[in-house]
């Protein structure tokens, strides 16, 4: 009798801990079992990390410093070998939990401690990001505010369904700066997504130094969509981005379109070009009127230079080769042209991702087909053993309008409400692709109508979360009535973290500052 007088007593008074169970986790955990305290954060809480390597206190120092700005605990990192004393946050590594994977992790909060097990850092890493979300959304400010820090109590156990969890943004229409790439990484972390593909070269601008071929970023990226002054990324700029997105446990995927999408590069070398004769730069937003020409050798001694250079600044996996919207370029000497390119970029070590259309050439072992538009071609991908990427236009395209007032972005594919985004299951979109052939999803923002980080976040933002969610959640444990209310709650989240995103009239959000 006593302890429910004493959980009612509680809840009348209001300092009933909130139920780790009624916490609005994105992505939504694979389980969570309360147990109905808390644990209170204050200035003598400190950070244990087990053992002495330099990343596990780089990952413990993130949550430092993610939790000081705000919190003003002045929290400190320890090394230590085993669990530390009552009172304090605990990160440790252990290599015998097989369910949780590379990326998982087990969140265990009792009134005395916080203590964080995973089999490798990355998943520390994203356990971090539940314990940000667990605690008040001022946490997210970035100036100290006002106690109590309290934690919910109870475990969870957590991993993900998919190991390609991902975004894209378009740099080439619009350029986007150093500084608007990493806010973007940090955002993309809080959710846990772990790709972040960058579409390097379009026909309006070329964006990454290629020391070889100069004239590419001198010329190709001196302008943008409408005639700004475009931009490009140095190398020694790219390597920043690439390090700063590893720091968080993010790949980047380097994207040089071709043999389409490519006249910055045309208008850069008239040696390219079948006439011999430069093309003017473009700033406009049609596709498909740009080709290499395949038939000359130059082309294939250009690729292999880019290619060399990027895989040499690309620590990830993969380099994407485009291939989508190629209709000035004969399909005779497209799949030859996607059959030798593949070749190339194995050559340099790395593995081949490209828009669904390579799925008309031969595609190597481990070559894997980006979904957008034509569910035939990525039936073709899968046909042929590749695994598929799932970013159908009509459901993850992050330029699609909410709705035919919205200020930014285009509707060819339709428009995608935040409910639109979220509800569907990758692995029951096309009946010929089942989940087991598919890495993961990736949602694009292509970049013809946004030109900053503001205007880009009212696009990306509330949508990118719900993304994040069918990457990481069983589909089983997914639905749009819960996930809103989470959603709703992450508004005040956003706002502390100063996201410019649009207040979609589906999500009953709380809108009460941020305090
Ligand atoms: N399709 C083009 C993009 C961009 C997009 C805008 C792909 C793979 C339309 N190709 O999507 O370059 O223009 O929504």
């Amino acid at each position: 009798m006593t302890s429910v007088v004493l959980t009612v007593f509680l809840g009348q008074t209001g300092c009933t801990p909130t139920y780790l169970s009624k916490e609005n986790i994105i992505p939504k955990p694979v389980s969570v079992v309360p147990t109905g305290s808390s644990f209170n954060m204050n200035d003598q809480t400190d950070i244990y990390v087990q053992g002495e390597s330099a990343e596990m206190k780089q990952v413990g120092q993130y949550l430092a410093d993610k939790l000081n700005i705000s919190t003003g605990l002045g929290l400190e990192v320890k090394s230590t070998i085993e669990a530390p004393t009552p009172g304090n946050i605990f990160l440790s590594i252990s290599g015998d939990d097989a369910e949780l994977g590379d990326e998982g992790y087990q969140l265990t909060i009792t009134k005395e401690s916080v203590s964080l097990l995973a089999n490798k850092p990355a998943g520390l890493f994203h356990g971090i990001q539940t314990i940000r979300q667990i605690l008040p959304a001022k946490v997210e400010m970035n100036s100290v505010q006002k106690g109590p820090w309290k934690l919910a109590t109870g475990t969870i156990r957590d991993f993900s369904t998919y190991g390609y969890r991902g975004s894209m943004l378009d740099v080439a229409r619009h350029f986007f700066e150093v500084d608007e790439l990493k806010s973007l990484i940090d955002q993309m972390a809080f959710y846990k997504m772990n790709v972040f593909h960058l579409h390097l070269s379009d026909d309006q601008g070329w964006r990454i130094e290629i020391k070889s071929w100069p004239n590419l970023t001198k010329h190709g990226g001196s302008t943008e969509v409408g005639g700004g002054e475009g931009g490009f990324y140095t190398q020694e700029q790219y390597s920043g981005i690439v390090k700063y997105a590893q720091d968080r446990y993010i790949t980047i995927i380097p994207e040089i379109d071709m043999p389409g999408h490519i006249n910055a590069a045309m208008a850069s070398y008239p040696e390219l070009n079948c006439n011999g004769k430069a093309t003017e730069l473009y700033t406009g937003i049609e596709v498909g009127f740009s080709s290499f020409c395949t038939g000359k050798e130059i082309t294939y001694k250009f690729i292999d230079d880019v290619i060399r250079e990027l895989a040499a600044l690309t620590p990830g996996p993969y380099i994407h080769i485009g291939g989508d919207e190629s209709h000035s370029t004969k399909i005779e000497d497209y799949i030859p042209f996607v059959n030798r390119v593949q070749d190339m970029v194995i050559a340099h070590g790395k593995k081949v991702l490209g828009w669904d259309e390579i799925a008309l050439s031969t595609l190597k072992p481990n070559t894997i087909a980006q979904y957008w538009a034509k569910a035939e071609n990525a039936t073709k991908a899968v046909a042929q053993g590749a695994k598929v990427l799932m970013s159908p236009a009509k459901y993850a395209y992050l330029d699609m309008q909410y709705d035919s007032t919205s200020t930014f972005g285009l509707h060819w594919a339709g428009y995608v409400e935040v409910d639109k985004g979220y509800n569907w299951d990758p692995g029951n979109l096309e009946p010929e692709i089942k989940k087991e052939n598919i890495i993961g999803i990736e949602a694009p923002l292509w970049s013809e109508t946004v030109s900053n980080r503001q205007e880009a976040e009212y696009l990306i933002f509330p949508r990118l979360p719900g993304y994040a969610e069918i990457g990481w959640t069983p589909v089983e444990l997914r639905n749009w009535d819960n996930y809103k209310v989470r959603l709703a709650n992450h508004g005040e989240r956003m706002k502390a973290m100063n996201i410019n995103f649009y207040p979609s009239k589906l999500v009953p959000w709380n809108t009460k500052d941020v305090k």
